[in-house]
């Protein structure tokens, strides 16, 4: 495995989504995490740290300052994510990060390439590290190398803005295989090689780009349950004081933490009844601080909670219990099981696994209500839960009505459901579905396997039909675009 940061889980007393998803497929698989340990340390020879902890083991090296400017908060953090999640006007194209960006990636490849034995696989996470397929086959590496992206693919006019687009098309295109979270992100990504570097879509169902063929797939992430499943905590559901409507959000500004206080804000002003009967709990844990983009929605957020509660508070009732600071972890059960509502509406998000904890916490015969973004990638398969449009603020509030006043047999009926899918996707099953792909991917590469039927299949879900012969690059855009 291969990610950006590696966490050391004994320490972390908050662990993002990417982190955990990583941890939780590693610990079923015989292997080694690699990757940054946070520190930075000004050395262009970095010391390589190996350390072994029950079945994980790690190995990590600092970043410099300069590539934690750059290439961190620079390229992948001020570029990359926002253009990913279709935020243009927040990109700082003008910056120069680009190279710096390449060079990290390169020397990840330089100090990866000796560690890899000849029936490895390597899977590499996430939008910092593109270009790390190309660097290490430039080492002679030629084990089965595959990426999955945890943050959504954008459409493809917004990720053709940026600059080096061609480039990072490339980079996609020396992997056997590259996941994503959801068909939405499988349809942008065929769209932007496409458009990028004239991708074919070939009759196996594998795309040609840039003399290479890929299998592009939809794996969508998910959480342990068992994590979740065994708090004993019960919510006193006759005659709570007050019902808690749980938000645990990183502070970013894809998250509609703004949209959610002006919509609770609204609420309170609609539904007057509701007053001292509710409390929105919003953990919003700080996340790179320097990038001018999160210090703006910091600002945004203390203003509007501070507004609300001025607005609406009463010596003994504080409607907005805002907290920018993590939550530990393993209060989080618990948390989630006594909360009478889960609200997250974030305005784009590749998977979001708070919704699935959140399920996975709830008592099954009086569970809590799940309010999720339609937006959000787990909305692909979180049917049951009440979805919302995060820009319609009417939609925001009705949505928390009916989650507040749905019957105890609907909530039952719905939870049912979304457990058993939580269940069903967890995060085994996606580390399990994604590692046999990738080892297939890798055969075909070197010609040992047949194409694979489910990635054909997959295509057909999406209406996207194979050609029976190599496709111009016009026709492609026609079958993608259906
Ligand atoms: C990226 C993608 C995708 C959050 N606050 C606290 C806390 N957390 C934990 C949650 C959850 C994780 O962090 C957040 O995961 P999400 O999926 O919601 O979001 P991102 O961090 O943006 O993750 C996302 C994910 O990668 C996986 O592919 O789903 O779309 O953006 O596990 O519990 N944990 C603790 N305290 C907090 O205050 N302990």
């Amino acid at each position: 495995m291969v990610s950006n940061r590696v966490i050391d889980f004994s320490a972390a007393s908050q662990a993002g989504g990417v982190s955990v998803a990583i941890y939780d497929a590693l610990a079923r698989h015989n292997g080694f995490w690699f990757g940054w340990n946070g520190q930075v340390e000004d050395t262009e020879t970095p010391e390589m740290m190996v350390s072994r902890d029950g079945e994980h083991a790690t190995v990590t090296m600092p970043l410099t300052a300069a590539d934690y400017n750059d290439f961190y908060l620079g390229y992948s953090n001020s570029v990359l994510w926002p253009v990913f999640h279709n935020r243009l006007d927040l990109a700082q194209f003008e910056a120069g990060y680009y190279s710096r960006y390449v060079a990290v990636n390169k020397k990840f490849a330089a100090h990866l390439a000796p560690l890899i034995e000849p029936n490895d696989a390597i899977w590499i996470h996430d939008y910092h590290l593109f270009p790390l397929a190309l660097e290490l086959r430039k080492h002679g590496i030629e084990n089965p190398i595959g990426f999955f992206l945890h943050i959504p693919v954008g459409p493809a006019q917004a990720l053709i803005a940026i600059p080096e687009h061609r480039e990072i098309a490339r980079a996609l295109s020396a992997y056997d295989l590259v996941g994503v979270q959801t068909h939405r992100d499988v349809r942008n990504l065929i769209d932007f090689l496409q458009q990028s570097v004239f991708g074919r879509l070939l009759p196996s169902g594998r795309i040609r780009a840039c003399d290479a063929e890929l299998d592009i797939g939809c794996f969508p992430v998910g959480i342990d349950p068992n994590d979740f499943s065994d708090s004993r905590v019960v919510r006193d559901s006759e005659s709570p004081e007050t019902s808690r409507i749980i938000g645990i959000d990183r502070l970013d500004y894809t998250k509609g933490l703004p949209q959610k206080f002006r919509a609770f804000g609204k609420f309170l002003e609609v539904f007057p009844e509701h007053r001292r009967r509710i409390v929105l709990s919003q953990f919003a844990p700080p996340t790179r601080e320097s990038v001018e983009a999160y210090a703006d929605i910091r600002a945004e957020l203390e203003a509007l909670s501070g507004a609300i509660n001025g607005r609406y508070g009463e010596l003994d009732w504080v409607p907005i219990n805002y907290i920018h600071r993590p939550m530990p972890r393993h209060e989080l059960r618990d948390v989630y099981r006594s909360s009478r509502v889960c609200w997250v509406t974030p305005l784009m998000d590749g998977m979001n696994l708070v919704s699935k904890e959140y399920v996975a916490s709830q008592d099954p015969a009086d569970p809590g209500v799940l309010i999720l973004s339609k937006f959000a990638g787990a909305a692909e398969q979180l049917h049951d839960a009440v979805l919302v449009n995060p820009y319609d603020p009417n939609d925001m509030v009705q949505g928390l009505r009916q989650a507040l006043e749905m019957p105890v047999d609907e909530r039952v009926a719905r939870h049912e459901k979304l457990a058993s899918v939580v269940c069903k996707s967890d995060s085994k099953a996606w580390g399990k579905t994604y590692i046999s792909a990738l080892v297939k991917a890798g055969r075909r590469r070197i010609g040992k396997e047949q194409p694979s039927a489910r990635v054909t299949e997959a295509m057909k879900r999406l209406g996207v039909e194979p050609k029976k012969k190599a496709g111009s690059k016009k026709s492609v855009a026609a079958h993608v675009g259906g």
